[in-house]
């Protein structure tokens, strides 16, 4: 399929122990064999050989070469994957003898575009790749990991298949409608196949958001009136005095944000001002944004004062922050007498670990036994886009549309959740995805 072969250094360009330079194609065993002091053409595949790279009769470095013969690499193409000592100088000049014996320079993600067109990964498993590299927890790691596995493929395929069905039925009735053996399609029963596999598609979007949480971290928004101490236990969240704390009521008036990882979930803190009925006209536009921020919150903390009896203040925001997934957060609890029933913290004194113990929770229930899902936004996108396509279907059916005008909407709907796979795909698009790759990948 392509005629090159192509080189690149496939570890970070800087001093290390090892380095690797990888080659793929066609000639791929030949251009190393022209610079390998032992023979490479005769050598077994997945096997690794110990010699010397030379330029003309001068040795370069002493390097370990694997020979991977096509179709079972990582590009399905013949590879060769040369181990060298780990200096910037000694890396470049391996690659460019390379280059100067007929490879070419690999574009980024060119290693893992060549996988994805021979067919061996579809492009949910590519992009899985990219995230791996870019995973920075355990649960991501994970996610892609499955997801280079063909967990897309799994969540997605019998949803294309269902729409086949559908596609497929509405054909048979538009082609032999004479015939009185074909089961004649009524509306009855496309409508209900319809409604559960919108109802499919609701429960993936759902679950992706969850994956979404793990990959980009919880906004999560401290919310109390003035002085309760949620800047006091930002900063003990942090461990850093970020936020200014006062007794002042009233302290805070923009936005302190902070993150945190908590296990394998990142908290995406935010500091708001105190919610009130404010005077102070800066104190006003911070209030504002407080609210802006509570509404776009997925997570609350509600802050209380433990010394003190709730207010009418703290039952309002009790009250608007009850549909929200939220935590009440009772501080300033060295001052408080009586039951400790719930989360009970000192922040000032650092002492936050009840809090601690039940974000922990809330989020090991909650998201990490979830498997397989989607957390990739292209792919979350055509996956909403085709859910689209089917609601205007179902809408049509309802009307009693015609079956061939509907089945274009079934279709778009195919189409989409094809394309999350790559395999009704635009070239612009899957240029743009590679390029997004590390060089050498
Ligand atoms: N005793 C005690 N005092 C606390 C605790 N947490 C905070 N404080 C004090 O309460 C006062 C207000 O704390 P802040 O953290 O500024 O409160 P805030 O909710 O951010 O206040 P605004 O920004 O004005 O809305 C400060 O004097 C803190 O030292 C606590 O756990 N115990
Ligand atoms: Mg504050």
């Amino acid at each position: 399929m392509f005629s090159d072969t192509i080189a690149a250094i496939s570890t970070p360009l800087q001093e290390g122990a090892i380095s690797i330079v990888r080659l793929s194609g066609a000639d791929a065993i030949e251009i190393a064999d022209k610079l390998f002091s032992k023979d490479l053409i005769q050598q077994k595949s997945h096997t690794i050989s110990y010699g010397y790279i030379k330029e003309n009769d001068k040795i370069i470095d002493e390097v370990l070469v694997s020979v991977f013969r096509a179709p079972k690499t990582y590009t399905c193409e013949d590879v060769v994957e040369i181990n060298c000592h780990g200096g910037v100088f000694i890396t470049r000049k391996i690659l460019t003898l390379l280059l100067s014996n007929g490879a070419r320079l690999a574009k980024p993600g060119e290693f893992t575009m060549r996988a994805f067109y021979h067919g061996r990964i579809d492009l949910s498993q590519a992009e899985a790749v990219e995230e791996l590299i870019e995973a920075s927890s355990d649960v991501s790691a994970d996610m892609a990991i499955k997801g280079i596995r063909g967990s897309v493929r799994q969540l997605i395929e019998p949803l294309i298949e269902d729409l086949m069905e559908i596609i497929a039925n509405i054909e048979v009735n538009i082609d032999y409608p004479e015939y009185d053996d074909v089961e004649t399609l009524t509306f009855e029963q496309l409508l209900p196949k319809t409604t559960i596999w919108i109802k499919k598609i609701d429960k993936i979007l759902e679950r992706a958001q969850s994956g979404q949480i793990v990959k980009r971290g919880i906004d999560t928004v401290i919310v109390g009136r003035p002085n309760v101490g949620k800047s006091s236990l930002l900063n003990a969240l942090l461990e850093e005095d970020k936020a200014i704390v006062t007794n002042i009521a009233g302290t805070t008036r923009d936005i302190v944000e902070g993150n945190i990882r908590l296990g394998s979930v990142q908290l995406n803190l935010i500091d708001t001002a105190g919610i009130h009925d404010a005077e102070d006209e800066i104190e006003k536009i911070g209030i504002r944004k407080s609210e802006e921020k509570l509404s776009e919150a997925q997570l609350v903390l509600v802050v209380l004062d433990a010394s003190q009896p709730l207010t009418p203040e703290d039952k309002q925001l009790l009250k608007r922050t009850e549909n929200k997934l939220r935590l009440i957060v009772h501080n300033k609890a060295d001052l408080a007498e009586g039951d400790k029933d719930g989360i009970f913290i000192s922040a000032k004194n650092k002492n936050i670990d009840s809090l601690l113990q039940a974000l922990n929770a809330l989020y090991e229930q909650n998201i990490l036994k979830e498997d397989p899902l989607l957390s990739n936004e292209r792919q979350i996108g055509l996956l909403k886009t085709a859910k689209d396509d089917m609601i205007r279907a179902k809408a049509a059916m309802e009307m009693q549309i015609e079956p061939d005008l509907i089945e274009i909407d079934i279709m778009a709907a195919h189409d989409h959740l094809k394309e999350i796979l790559g395999e009704v795909s635009r070239e612009d698009l899957i240029d743009t995805l590679f390029s997004k790759f590390c060089l050498g990948k």
